[in-house]
């Protein structure tokens, strides 16, 4: 499990991590697959991309990445609308200003101090910014954005299918490390901050800040992966993740996350309630979205 630090305080299992992740006879085994065509987003303006119908490969090779991204196992997901960008402070504050969100609020959020998470710290003021993704919001508090815009957070499944867009390599750019700086704000290049949302180039489904910027909550509780049995077949379908559990998953990594960790597979258990690291996006479900555009006439 990867559980979200900055800077120092480097755990051994990072270590470990960092090992694992640069794994290379890995990553060149997946590096001939090519990847599908870009789908376009189904409506202009409407900040959503078409996550299609399919199948895909969720989790990581035995010899790559960490434990609780094993075992790689198949899912089919159902189609689904997810907004190109994370959410920002500026529409955050329009449902807090809606009185549906609770503020975020900066005394209870938690930021990593040399050795440890402390709460109430100054944040930066590059954090409140309005085009920034919102941070020190709580799972409770994203999912209640989300409701409150006819969305709701994704399930893990979905953000990582929607992260690889296709491809079968730790990043959904390849296998190369070096090329992170030009799709993601992470701890190589952040400056310790987040930045404005969309900033960077996006992956096929026109997605931005996937990796890096903001983590991002997603509906699932932490669980081990289960093995694919033959009693479903050898693949999971819409998996929603464990009916209960102490903390809730975040994928993507974020500004003060390590290359290894803003990886398509990355999985990340977030114990403190809010942070200055975490944020998120909302996803809609496609036969959702057809039946409200019918209800309204549109
Ligand atoms: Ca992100």
């Amino acid at each position: 499990m990867r559980t979200l630090f900055i800077i120092v305080g480097v755990s051994v299992s990072l270590a470990v991590r960092l090992c694992a992740a640069e794994a290379p006879a890995e990553r060149s085994a997946n590096a001939g697959k090519k990847p599908p065509a870009a789908v376009k987003p189904v409506a202009k303006n409407s900040g959503m991309s078409l996550i299609p119908a399919g199948e895909f490969m969720m989790g990581s090779a035995e010899s790559e990445g960490e434990a609780d991204e094993r075992p790689q196992h198949k899912v089919y997901s159902d189609a689904f609308y997810m907004d190109t960008r994370e959410v920002t402070n500026a529409e955050y504050l329009k449902c807090v200003e809606a009185g549906a969100c609770g503020k975020s609020e900066e005394a209870e959020c938690f930021a990593w101090d040399n050795s440890e998470w402390k709460k109430g710290l100054p944040l930066s003021e590059e954090l409140r910014k309005p085009d920034n993704p919102v941070v020190c919001v709580s799972w409770d508090q994203a999912a209640a954005y989300c409701a409150w815009s006819g969305k709701r957070l994704p399930t893990e499944a979905e953000w990582e299918k929607a992260a690889r867009g296709g491809t079968a390599t730790p990043w959904y750019f390849g296998d190369d490390a070096a090329a992170l700086a030009g799709y993601a704000w992470y701890l190589g290049n952040s400056g310790k901050r987040t930045h404005p949302a969309g900033g960077k180039k996006p992956n096929k489904y026109g997605l931005y800040d996937i990796y890096g910027n903001a983590d991002e909550w997603c509906a699932d509780w932490f669980a081990w992966y289960d093995d694919p049995t033959p009693e479903n077949g050898g693949i999971l379908r819409n998996p929603q993740g464990a009916p209960s559990g102490t903390a809730h998953i975040t994928r993507g990594g974020s500004w003060g996350s390590f290359d290894s960790n803003v990886r398509s597979a990355v999985r990340g258990s977030n114990p403190q309630p809010l942070t200055d690291q975490v944020g998120f996006r909302c996803v809609k479900t496609a036969a959702a979205e057809k039946k409200a555009k019918a209800g309204t006439g549109k």
